[in-house]
């Protein structure tokens, strides 16, 4: 399997890249591609070859993408993830650039660029999607990442930097008491093990003109909209799988 990781780096997607770098090689993951979203795209960008640089990985390329939506103005959740994109975790400095040559396509947040989503759903490729319906199903609980920081990495800490920073925000401790969920992990994850999510193949749209629900996706859980099923929607989740990858993420980085 070859596969690019087009990402807008953001603690999630810091865990995400870490699985991938963990259980996969440079003739596997042949690219990372970057996008603005939970940061600009020049931090998130960075973010890339810090984190590619921590798992002396960096002969890997990473391309800049698109740093605004297709027609509406960029949000960013520097509130969520830190003005470093990272919450401070001390991923190290890069000692090499991204490529002169920048991103051509990118899917940004579908909330951010329902435009772009919509390109995707109706490209025809094959879609896997994991919304936040099966990504709140699988908590950071202090004893999961307590044993990820028990593997004794610098990768360990990172991870449980990432993630216990999110954990501690009081939005989410209000909503997940016992931890965060995990969302980016949860595509480099399924890549190491297809059986990590379970769900069913359907119709999903997304809202581009409504004011109130603009960028809603809708499942057809019914299959009754006799529309194209055109993507493997996700709904159930293995939690424990899902922290194995990571803990091993820990153990198999430096
Ligand atoms: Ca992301």
């Amino acid at each position: 399997m070859k596969f690019i990781i087009d990402t807008d780096p953001g603690t999630d997607d810091a865990v995400a890249i870490l699985i991938a770098l963990a259980h996969f090689t440079d003739e596997e993951l042949i690219a990372i591609t970057t996008v603005g979203g939970n940061v600009g795209v020049d931090v998130g960008t960075r973010n890339a070859l810090r984190i590619l640089e921590h798992a002396k990985r960096n002969s890997i390329p990473v391309y800049k993408g698109e740093s605004e939506p297709l027609n509406r103005d960029l949000l960013t959740a520097e509130w969520v993830h830190g003005t470093d994109g990272l919450n401070g975790v001390g991923f190290p400095e890069p000692s090499k650039s991204e490529e002169s040559t920048g991103a051509v396509v990118a899917e940004f947040n579908i909330l951010v660029d329902p435009e772009a989503a919509k390109v995707v759903l109706s490209s025809g490729a094959n879609l896997v999607m994991m919304g936040l319906d099966v990504t709140h199903q699988a908590i950071s609980t202090s004893e999961r990442l307590n044993t990820i920081h028990e593997t004794g990495t610098t990768t360990g800490e990172y991870l449980v930097g990432l993630m216990g920073s999110l954990a501690d925000l009081e939005i989410v401790k209000q909503k997940f008491p016992d931890g965060t969920p995990v969302h980016d992990a949860f595509v480099t994850a399924y890549l190491v093990d297809s059986s990590l999510t379970t769900g069913e193949v359907t119709n999903v749209e997304v809202e581009v003109d409504s004011e109130l629900t603009l960028g809603q996706t809708v499942v057809d859980i019914n299959h009754i909209s006799g529309r194209n099923k055109n993507v493997h929607w996700m709904n159930k989740v293995d939690d424990e799988k899902l922290f194995n990858i990571i803990t091993n993420t820990s153990k198999l980085l430096p």
